[in-house]
């Protein structure tokens, strides 16, 4: 089954298109065994209510010392997806900036060799994010367009399993969305902490919304994952 299907049969099974980011903040390294037990306390606080989890540095780097570069020559984006994948993971969020060949092309064979998935950054939540996926550029034939609708194109193309649009930028979720159809699902980050909303993100068009902080650092993490999917639905 590919990573597309299995995210898609999970969410109908658990009724929660809700993909947890497990992060928390800076812990020192004498900490580590604090965080792995407030980790596994969220998950179970929080598992009936979220389809998927997202690991980022906050957990992998200081619990697993994993040297991860998503934005490198492909040689070594290929290696970084070997042991991605080897450690379990079902699919890399990798930086289109890269480009194709000898970008993020490695990646994607080591991808479909082992049915894993691929998502790209095509517009991030954060302020700054119009400062290179917002800016405009020519396309091969010259034409200028924007970054992100260029990227949002190459999802497609590449065959990309997921796009990563900020829930802070709606109208870029739908613009987007209007790109990608239904061949490319939209997962959005920046709900709550970064000033968006679950509703409005899935009006637009987002599929699965990736949240961190409102969950993790809740009182009751368990109560904030129900809101969210609740939210999430008034959306649909
Ligand atoms: O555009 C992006 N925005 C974003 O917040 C792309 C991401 N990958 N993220 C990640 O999503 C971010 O690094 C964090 O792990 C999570 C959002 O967490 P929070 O703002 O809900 O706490």
């Amino acid at each position: 089954m590919s990573f597309k299907e299995k995210m898609e049969e999970t969410a109908k099974k658990k009724e929660s298109n809700s993909v947890l980011a497990l992060d928390f903040p800076f812990r020192s390294p004498d900490k580590r065994d604090e965080l792995l037990v407030e980790a596994q306390d969220v998950l179970d606080a929080v598992h009936p209510y979220v389809c998927a989890v997202k690991f980022n540095h906050h957990l992998v780097l200081p619990l697993a010392i994993m040297d991860c570069k998503a934005n490198d020559i492909g040689a070594t984006n290929q290696v970084i997806a070997e042991y991605y994948y080897a450690a379990g993971f079902d699919a890399l969020i990798a930086n289109p900036f890269v480009g194709w060949e000898e970008g993020l092309k490695p990646i994607f064979d080591v991808a479909r060799r082992l049915q894993r998935g691929v998502i790209l950054l095509t517009y991030m939540s954060h302020k700054g994010a119009s400062e290179g996926y917002g800016q405009t550029v020519h396309d091969a034939a010259g034409a200028a367009t924007a970054q992100y609708v260029s990227f949002a194109k190459k999802a497609v193309q590449w065959g990309a399993d997921g796009a990563v649009v900020g829930a802070t930028y709606p109208e870029k979720i739908r613009e987007i969305h209007g790109i990608l159809g239904e061949h490319v699902p939209i997962y959005s980050p920046g709900i709550g902490a970064q000033g968006g909303a679950a509703e409005t993100a899935a009006k637009a068009g987002a599929r699965y919304f990736i949240v961190g902080r409102s969950i993790t650092l809740a009182e009751n993490p368990s109560e904030a994952a129900k809101k969210l999917c609740s939210a999430i639905r008034q959306g649909r």
